[in-house]
């Protein structure tokens, strides 16, 4: 089965999205996810200038070739970008293999371990009680974890917090510059135990707590905020602190028990290798589109499972329902998944465009049995919302020093 053609397409039904069709001289087409959030056309021109031309005429089934040709063969190894390309192909190839073989994806990597993805939503408020109340939502509907965030008083804007701004943050295409926000470790302390001790005086102990840091604090800062979340029991902290220095996760693990997750901005097991090999972290985030697709993630989970860290794959809206149906392939199947984020599946013009076959039920998601990744990509309907340029915004310190140590 050869392939005969790499279409790439750009949309912004609310968010950018990457999309790639790996087309066949058999008739079947694969779909793949190559959205980089803010360097969306960076993965475009690469995709189409550097790796379709070196795809066409080789063979749909060899998946693993196909990757370690991309990775290995390219010299300039790693990297955001490239990672998000090799990922989308990978993606199509699979979805392409399951399509031939007429068996949904999870079968190929080795069947079902559960019944069905376990998965957490998104409780983000302007005060506590915006956020608590919220999060009572998500429990009346079944969910049996839920991600607390809340806006920091005395701060211009939080981080991941949409509140009543949802058009300023969550519409892409009103951000043609980076926006700039203000941080304080110390604002957001007074904050974040309070939201912990009303969520349990509020919930009680049944429920699964969770929460982002976004790593705005030092490895100290976290060993300290790890230590009072404890009472509280999280399922797990998130990106407490930046681990480019992955041995710096060692001060943080020596003051506390609270579970440590990382991995989303990951784009090999190199990124995670030194965390996960000294018990460092509980859950491994890494994503499709961001770690090289569905076949390094497979490697990634093995590896991870030798040493008792669970996947928790990262599920944010600028990540598209395409990479969100190949985490629930790669979740059926790990041994050692752990939990899957879940913030829903876009607004009715993003439905339009991705035609996914996703149930779920109290808190619980599944696939369908369609062949594949069990994903449709409707190409005209793509067209009707143009790509508009669009950044992540930057924290700064009160004094003006960038942020995001
Ligand atoms: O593009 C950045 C977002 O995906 C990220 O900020 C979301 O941290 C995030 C999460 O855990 O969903
Ligand atoms: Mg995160």
């Amino acid at each position: 089965m050869k392939i005969t053609q790499v279409k790439v397409f750009v949309c912004n039904p609310g968010r950018n999205f990457v999309t790639v069709k790996v087309m066949t001289d058999e008739g079947i087409y694969g779909i793949g996810d190559a959205t980089l959030n803010g360097r969306e056309m960076a993965v475009v021109a690469y995709l189409e200038e550097h790796v379709a031309p070196c795809l066409i005429g080789r063979d749909a089934h060899n998946i693993e070739d196909i990757w370690q040709y991309l990775y290995r063969g390219v010299y300039w190894r790693k990297g955001a970008v490239n990672m998000a390309a090799i990922a989308a192909i990978d993606m199509a190839l699979w979805d392409i293999k399951g399509k031939a073989a007429n068996m949904p994806v999870y079968q190929l990597l080795g069947g079902r371990s559960r019944r069905g993805v376990t998965l957490y939503a998104h409780a983000s408020g302007e005060t506590i009680e915006d956020t608590l109340n919220k999060t009572a939502e998500h429990i009346a509907q079944g969910f049996k974890a839920v991600r607390l965030q809340c806006a920091v008083p005395g701060l211009n804007v939080t981080y991941g917090v949409l509140g009543d701004k949802a058009d300023y943050f969550e519409l892409q295409g009103s951000r043609p510059l980076p926006p700039e926000e203000d941080w304080s470790t110390q604002k957001y302390f007074n904050m974040v135990v309070d939201l912990f001790k009303q969520a349990r005086e509020r919930f009680g102990n049944d429920v699964h707590l969770l929460h982002d840091v976004h790593s705005r604090l030092t490895p100290i800062e976290s060993a300290r905020l790890g230590k009072l979340l404890e009472p509280y029991n999280l399922l797990f902290l998130e990106d407490a602190s930046i681990a480019e220095n992955q041995d710096s996760y060692k001060v943080i693990r020596q003051h506390t028990t609270t579970p440590l997750a990382i991995g989303e901005t990951y784009n090999t097991i190199w990124d995670c290798k030194n965390l996960i090999q000294n018990q460092l972290i509980d859950y491994i985030r890494v994503a499709a589109t961001h770690a090289g697709g569905i076949t390094p993630l497979r490697r990634i989970a093995d590896f991870a499972s030798v040493y008792n860290v669970k996947t928790a794959p990262h599920g944010a809206p600028d990540l598209s329902p395409v990479c969100f149906a190949a985490h629930m392939h790669l979740n059926l199947w790990a041994p050692n998944f752990g939990i899957q984020e879940f913030v829903g599946f876009g607004n009715e013009h993003s439905k339009r465009i991705f035609k996914h076959t996703v149930e779920v039920k109290d808190g619980l998601a599944n696939v369908s049995e369609a062949p594949g990744l069990g994903i449709e990509f409707d190409e005209e309907a793509a067209k009707e919302y143009p790509y508009k340029r669009s950044y992540l915004p930057v924290s700064r310190l009160e004094d003006g020093t960038v942020w995001n140590w």
